[in-house]
């Protein structure tokens, strides 16, 4: 079986506001060539609907599931309470853009309600956490477990350690011959 062909991922989030920041794991997969299956799922507003996925989930053989939510974020909590398959939850500084006023726009605790909710899962139930609104991150620790399976991939993780030590150096050395303040106002276009 092959994660090129088959969906051994599943990425899930509760709202369709957050695949604003969820489309990063998906690229992040994308680039390793890993097949996944993007759904949402919201543990308030379709409870029934996310003992089906877990269902789902583990008849396709998902090896992870990536789970994003924000607010009071228990998808990921309650997915890996009806699995065996491991879940990284992905922390979602809610943007709400049904808000009409810009007040409302952002959670009152900036990602903070989320990542707590999610890393503070009591014992026995355990959700890996990446940082708020890290996404990529989650998609990256996906490949990371898949390489276990498939050594192919623990290849492309060396290649892609290897692209982003590249590219610092290739940053350091821009920044030692212009000068700090040169490269800062060049990047930041000041
Ligand atoms: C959570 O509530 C979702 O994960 C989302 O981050 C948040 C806001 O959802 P919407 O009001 O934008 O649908 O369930």
């Amino acid at each position: 079986m092959s994660y090129l062909k088959k969906p051994l991922v599943g990425i899930i989030m509760g709202s369709s506001s957050d695949s604003k920041v969820m489309h990063s794991a998906a690229t992040a997969l994308d680039e390793f060539g890993i097949k996944h299956e993007d759904q949402i799922v919201s543990a308030h507003r379709t409870p029934t609907r996310l003992l089906e996925y877990a269902k789902h989930a583990e008849k396709q053989g998902f090896r992870v599931i990536i789970a994003g939510a924000g607010g009071s974020a228990h998808l990921p909590g309650m997915i890996a309470s009806h699995t065996t398959i491991p879940v990284i939850g992905v922390p979602i500084m809610v943007y709400n853009d049904k808000a009409n006023s810009d007040k409302f726009k952002f959670s009152a605790f900036g990602g903070l309600d989320a990542l707590l909710s999610i890393s503070e899962m009591p014992t026995g139930s355990p959700v890996v956490t990446v940082g708020v609104n890290k996404a990529a991150n989650a998609g990256l620790y996906t490949v990371k477990i898949l390489a276990n399976e498939f050594p192919e991939l623990k290849n492309k993780l060396k290649n892609h350690k290897e692209v982003q030590h590249k590219s610092v150096l290739k940053e350091s050395d821009e920044m030692k011959k212009l000068g700090l303040a040169k490269f800062a106002s060049k990047k930041f276009k000041k």
